[in-house]
Formats: structure tokens, sequence, C-alpha cells
């Protein structure tokens, strides 16, 4: 990745936009047809108040025992060599990603397969979901990274023959200033768009509609179910709360995994030449 020259706080200005603020729906019950045509249109819809206190606190817990007492085998990912880490608060402050625990970690695996969630997404893809990557985003105060716009289908692993969904479930609240989900409604009608290895593998910045930016503020067990096309992006975390998440992908049961030479046409600049 090419280092940025810009601060985080420039970027924070620059690429992501603060004023169009989604209104979350109350509960998963109150969703009705009329939100799954909009979803079609718009890629997105959230829910504040799926998962109850107790599913909350106990995902938690989860992440913070695989962080701090027994990985069990998920996979870490810090933003300093972990070997580096000598106390309790040095590891809160460093960790980013922990994933692959559905099969190790029970109380994940619930939340994994919760049947408000399960049950929505059986309704926006009209068949059976299969799970296809788990994992919990983790944005320290003070510094935890952006996550630069892109497209999820465009990572290799979730590049399927039909469209993949996004689950992102706050732990935390998400606000406008600890890094809740930034979304351009509707940009998944786009199809597929190169990335470049830039920050991350991520859009070109100057192709972002940023004046279309929505942000998708969430309480604790809200949750966010977003199209796998749509251009959606975090900003760095520079206040004093900390914001933890839960991201969970699911395809269609039918769905296969394209080959890489569809994948490079679809999702690189190989074809156009087009450079960023
Ligand atoms: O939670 C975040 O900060 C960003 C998550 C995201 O967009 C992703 O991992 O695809």
């Amino acid at each position: 990745m090419r280092p940025s020259q810009e601060s985080q706080e420039t970027i924070n200005a620059k690429l992501y936009k603060y004023d169009n603020v989604h209104v979350s729906l109350n509960g998963i019950q109150a969703l009705q047809d009329e939100h799954f045509a909009r979803y079609k249109q718009s890629g997105f819809l959230s829910a504040n108040g799926v998962l109850n206190e107790s599913e909350i606190e106990q995902s938690k817990e989860a992440l913070t025992d695989l962080l701090h007492v027994d990985r069990k085998g998920a996979k870490l990912q810090f933003s300093k060599p972990e070997k580096e880490l000598r106390t309790p608060r040095e590891r809160d402050l460093a960790i980013r990603k922990i994933h692959e625990f559905v099969s190790v970690e029970e109380r994940l695996r619930r939340i994994a397969y919760h049947q408000g969630v399960i049950g929505t997404i059986r309704r926006i893809f009209g068949e059976e979901p299969k799970l296809i990557q788990d994992m919990a985003l983790l944005k320290p105060p003070h510094g935890g990274g952006e996550k630069p716009w892109h497209q999820d289908m465009a990572y290799g692993n979730l590049t399927y023959t039909k469209a993949a969904i996004g689950v992102w479930i706050a732990l935390d609240e998400a606000t406008a200033d600890n890094g809740c989900m930034h979304i351009i409604p509707g940009s998944h009608q786009e199809g597929a768009t190169p990335h470049y290895a830039v920050r991350d593998w991520q859009l070109c910045d100057a192709q972002v509609p940023v004046s279309r930016d929505v942000i998708v503020p969430l309480k604790p067990g809200g949750v966010l179910f977003f199209h796998g096309m749509l251009y959606h992006g975090t900003p760095s975390n520079l206040s004093e709360s900390r914001r933890r998440a839960l991201q969970f992908h699911y395809v269609p049961a039918s769905a296969e995994k394209v080959s890489p030479q569809e994948y490079k046409r679809m999702f690189t600049n190989e074809l156009s030449g087009a450079e960023c």
C-alpha cells in the first residue's frame, strides 16, 4: 500500500461527509415489504434493537476473552507487532480485527445465526443464506484507523456469482465521531468497480461521490444490512470512545465463487488500464 501523505484528520474531513444522517428503524419486526423494496434501490437497510442486552454483553465478553485470555485459533490483527504489546491496555488500543471465530466461540456463533438476522437475509435473498465470513472490526479511541471506501465483493473471498450481503452489528454506540458506517445509497447499482492498492484495497478516492455520503449511526445491538457492491467506508476514530462491531457476510446458498479471471475483469484495472 502506498503510505498516505495526509493526516487522518485531513482524510476524515476530505473524503467523508457527516451531515446526511440515516435514521434506522426501531426493531427488526418493523420491517415491511416496502423496506425490502427500498433495499433493492438503496442497497441497505438498518434497524436498532436487533440484539438484546444479553447478546451484546456476551459478544463483547467473547471478544475480550479472545483478545486477552485465549484466542482458541481465531485470528487477531494488530496495528503494531503483537510482541511489543505488553499490557492489556496496549492490546486494547492496538487491536483492529478478530476473525474466523465462529467455529470456536459459541457466543459469537449464536449471533452469526441469530434468527432475526438470518430471517431478514432470507427475505432479501429469497433463499437460504450461507455464512462465508465472520469478523469483529475494532476501532480503538484516539486513532482507530480508517477503512477506505470500497465494495466488499472486491475482496476475492467474497466474490460470488450472486450478490453477497454484509451484516454490520454495533456492539458500542457507533456515531459520527467514532467511525460509524458511511455509505453511498444506490451505488451498488454501478456494479463492480475497479479497486486499487492505495491506503488499503479500495476505490480510487477521486471516484467516490462524497457529496452523496450518508452516515448510519447505530445504538449497541443495531444492525446494518448492505449489498456486497455498495460503496462504503469508515473514517478514523479520533474520538475518546471505542467502537466495536461484528461483521458477517452471507451469500445465497446457490451462489458459487467466480473464477480468478472473472474476478480480475470485474475488480481490477486490467482491462481499462485506468490509473488511480
Ligand atoms: O467497521 C469498519 O470500520 C469497516 C468495516 C468494513 O467496511 C469492512 O470491513 O468491509
